[in-house]
C-alpha cells in the first residue's frame, strides 16, 4: 500500500534521481492539503453511518426497481449487503483521501470486484451512481465545515467509478 510520499520515493529511487521540481511541487501540494484531508476524515468518521443511510435512501428513491422483487437489492439480506458495500466505499475512500493516493483502493477494494459483481448480478451502473451520491454528501459536509477546495474528496470516488465502469475485455 502506498501514499503520496512513498509512491514518489519509489518512482525516483527506481530512476536513481533526486527529487526534481515536479516532485517537490507534488509533495508541496500534498502537504498543503494535509490539514484539509484530515479534517475531511474527521467529518466522515463522525457521520459515516448517517452518510451511508442517506446515500442508500437517495439511491433507492431514484432507482426503486433495485428493491422491488427481481431487483438486486431486494430481500433484507441483499439490501443490507448493498448498504454494507456503500460503507466499504466510504471507508476506503477515506483512507485514500488521507494517503493522497489511490493504491489502497486497487489493493483492497477493486481487485476481483467486477468479477464478483458480475457473478452475483450486482448491477454496476447503480453501484457507481451510489458511489457518486456518497461523494456529493461528503463534499457537502466538508464544504459546510469551511473547506474551500474539496477537489481532493472527488478523487477516490471518481477513481472507484472509473475503475468499476471499465468494460470487460
Ligand atoms: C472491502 C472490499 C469489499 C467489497 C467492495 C465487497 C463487495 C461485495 N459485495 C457483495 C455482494 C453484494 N453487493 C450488493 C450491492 C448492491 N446491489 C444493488 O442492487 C446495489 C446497486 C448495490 C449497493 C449499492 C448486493 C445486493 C450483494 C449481495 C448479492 C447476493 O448475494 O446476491 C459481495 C459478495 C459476498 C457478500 O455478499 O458479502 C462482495 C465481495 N466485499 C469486500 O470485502
Amino acid at each position: 500500500m502506498r501514499d503520496a510520499v512513498t509512491s514518489l520515493i519509489k518512482n525516483y529511487d527506481v530512476a536513481g534521481r533526486y527529487f526534481d521540481r515536479n516532485a517537490i511541487d507534488s509533495l508541496k501540494s500534498y502537504f498543503e492539503s494535509g490539514t484539509a484531508r484530515l479534517q475531511a476524515a474527521g467529518i466522515i468518521n463522525g457521520n459515516a453511518a448517517a452518510i451511508v443511510k442517506q446515500a442508500g435512501l437517495k439511491l433507492f428513491e431514484e432507482q426503486p426497481e433495485l428493491i422491488r422483487p427481481g431487483g438486486n437489492a431486494y430481500t433484507t439480506r441483499r439490501y443490507a449487503a448493498c448498504l454494507r458495500d456503500m460503507d466499504y466505499y466510504l471507508r476506503y475512500a477515506t483512507y485514500a483521501i488521507v494517503a493522497g493516493n489511490m493504491d489502497v483502493l486497487n489493493e483492497r477494494v477493486l481487485q476481483g470486484l467486477r468479477e464478483t459483481y458480475n457473478s452475483l448480478s450486482v448491477p454496476i451502473g447503480p453501484t457507481v451512481f451510489g458511489i457518486q451520491i456518497i461523494k456529493d454528501i461528503v463534499k457537502e459536509k466538508v464544504a459546510a465545515a469551511g473547506i474551500a477546495n474539496t477537489s481532493f474528496v472527488d478523487e477516490p470516488f471518481d477513481y472507484l467509478t472509473r475503475e468499476l465502469s471499465e468494460q470487460d475485455i
